[in-house]
């Protein structure tokens, strides 16, 4: 790839409460899906970087976990990373649902924000527009603007793809000048591994209710590529209680089948291989508030041990 002498390249931070979108305009953006996405909140645990290279620019995204009122050690290492990408951002990318009305989470997201004290312009992007109507859209944008002074503002659909385009050029415009930081070729930061372990939680968000798809935490323990064409995985589902073990494995253990089989059709199509996926669950008392176990399952942040 040639690169022009007029390139830009930087960092964009893409924050907001839980369950407004952000995981699912980086997939967009990158035309790909390497983020997982589900109807709960709190499924981001952990920043990862989407890298969308054009000819004129190249965009870090960094996706990172919805900014909430913490519980466990897990909600608190899941704010810490997001109030990290904002120090390193060179744009700041606050995506909001424009279905509703502001909730406490997003003051705290404005607050955030704005105790980092960054000069990184914010961009705010109005999201699930496709729920919504143009009355409306203009009371939510009068309503969230008011809680963070923001240079642009922005009506899109990460479903639908409405507005992305024009998101796109008006981030790449604010992006500095520079060379590209990562490898053109270079989609994320995360190996096929852990976005492996992200796609068994996504799945098990989508096949587990209330509280337990949140105690959830996934162990890759082998992952082994068999040739170019097959990939065998094998990996542990950790819950926090005895009594959730038979509601994972599920009668005759349908549940588990078919968080195996969601998990394995998105890794299939993330990695072009095909897949051998064998589950098994295990009990990790409290491991939400546990360093040790935080570490083990990569909820970590750059540089601790
Ligand atoms: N109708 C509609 N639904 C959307 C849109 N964007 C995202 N969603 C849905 O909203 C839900 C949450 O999406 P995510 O991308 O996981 O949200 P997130 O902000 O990354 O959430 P956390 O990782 O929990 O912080 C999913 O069910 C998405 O399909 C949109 O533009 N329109
Ligand atoms: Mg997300």
């Amino acid at each position: 790839m040639e690169i022009s002498p007029d390139f830009h390249s930087g960092y964009v931070a893409i924050i907001g409460r839980p369950n407004v979108g952000k995981s699912t305009l980086l997939n967009k953006a990158l035309r790909q899906k390497v983020a997982s996405v589900s109807p709960r909140p709190q499924t981001t645990r952990r920043n990862q970087l989407g890298i969308l290279t054009e000819e004129a620019y190249q965009a870090i995204f960094v996706d990172t976990p919805g900014i909430h009122q913490p519980v466990h050690k897990l909600g608190e290492f899941m704010n810490q990373s997001a109030r990290d990408a904002l120090q390193d951002a060179d744009v700041i990318l606050w995506i909001v649902d424009a279905s509703q009305s502001p909730h406490e989470e997003d003051r705290l997201v404005a607050q955030f924000t704005a105790a980092a004290g960054s000069q990184a312009p914010v961009v705010l992007a109005l999201n699930k527009a496709d729920l919504s109507t143009p009355g409306r859209l203009d009371e939510r944008k009068r309503e969230y603007s008011s809680l963070l002074p923001c240079q642009a503002v922005y009506i899109i659909s990460a479903q639908t793809g409405q507005g992305v385009s024009s998101l796109m050029t008006d981030i790449a415009g604010r992006l500095p000048p520079g060379l590209p930081l990562y490898d053109p070729e270079q989609i994320t930061d995360l190996y096929e591994k852990e976005i492996a372990a992200d796609f068994i939680r996504e799945a098990a968000m989508m096949e587990l209710k209330d509280e337990l798809p949140h105690s959830v935490g996934i162990r890759v323990d082998e992952y082994h590529d068999i040739g170019d064409t097959k990939a065998e995985i094998f990996a542990t589902l950790f819950v926090e209680r005895e009594s959730q073990k038979p509601i994972v494995i599920g009668a005759g253990a349908s549940v588990i089948k078919k968080i195996g089989e969601k998990a394995r059709h998105e890794i299939e199509t993330l990695t072009g291989r095909k897949v051998y996926l064998e589950l098994r669950v295990k009990v990790m008392k409290n491991w939400r508030n546990d360093p040790s176990a935080l570490r083990q399952f990569g909820y970590q942040r750059n540089g601790e041990d």
